[in-house]
């Protein structure tokens, strides 16, 4: 099936193409560039949940595919939750710069701890009822970045059990344990399933 993947992140879609390189021959992944246009959405929902189902619905309107999107953020607990649905939007500049300015707001906080959260929504067809899969990781926040893998928080984010950042970590580990892999994982059980009921 043609699939297309609603987001204009290329380190995400990056991620999505390795996590779901098993199932090459039943998928093929369409993202911005196989001519999908890039189409703006504003992503004004009150969670991860409702804003992957604003761009999923937008996607899958304009191209009349089955569509995915994934909506994710960082979650801080010395933060009561912030940055979350906002990861992208409470600082300006680049992620560099959203990096140094969460580790500023962080530098008399001893608790770390924080979480990766993604929402994936999958749309058969624009209508259709949103089937929604969600994936997290704990970890803690370093007090510098380090690494120069992947995107955004990456390199401020220790997993869980591990002494490196998701960036120090690189492509490959992050994705056997982190939020949007668990969460694509779910969605492509769910197809699988969906498929052998055909
Ligand atoms: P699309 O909506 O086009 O997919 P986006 O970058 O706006 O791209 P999100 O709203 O889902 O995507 O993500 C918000 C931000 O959260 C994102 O720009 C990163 O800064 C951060 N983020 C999300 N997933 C991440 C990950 O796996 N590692 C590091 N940072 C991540």
């Amino acid at each position: 099936m043609e699939l297309v993947f609603a987001s204009s992140n290329q380190g995400k879609i990056n991620e999505l193409r390795q996590i779901i390189a098993d199932l090459s021959d039943s998928i093929s992944l369409l993202t911005i560039g196989d001519g999908v246009p890039e189409i703006p959405v504003k992503e004004s929902g009150a969670d991860f949940t409702e804003n992957a189902i604003l761009k999923a619905k937008a996607y899958a309107r304009v191209t009349g595919k089955p569509t995915v999107a994934d909506d994710s953020g960082l979650e801080v607990l010395a933060l009561n939750g912030a940055p979350g649905v906002n990861s992208n939007r409470w600082y300006p500049g680049s992620d560099g710069d959203r990096n140094r300015a969460l580790l500023d707001k962080l530098t008399d906080k001893s608790d770390r701890m924080a979480q990766f959260v993604t929402a994936v929504a999958y749309l058969p067809d624009s209508e259709a009822e949103p089937q929604i899969f969600i994936g997290s990781v704990s970890g803690k926040i370093t007090d510098e970045p380090r690494g120069s893998a992947g995107f955004g928080y990456d390199p401020i984010f220790i997993p869980d059990g591990y002494a490196k950042t998701f960036a120090e970590l690189g492509l490959a580990e992050k994705n056997k344990i982190s939020h949007r892999a668990k969460a694509f994982k779910k969605f492509a059980d769910y197809l699988a399933n969906q498929y052998e009921k055909q």
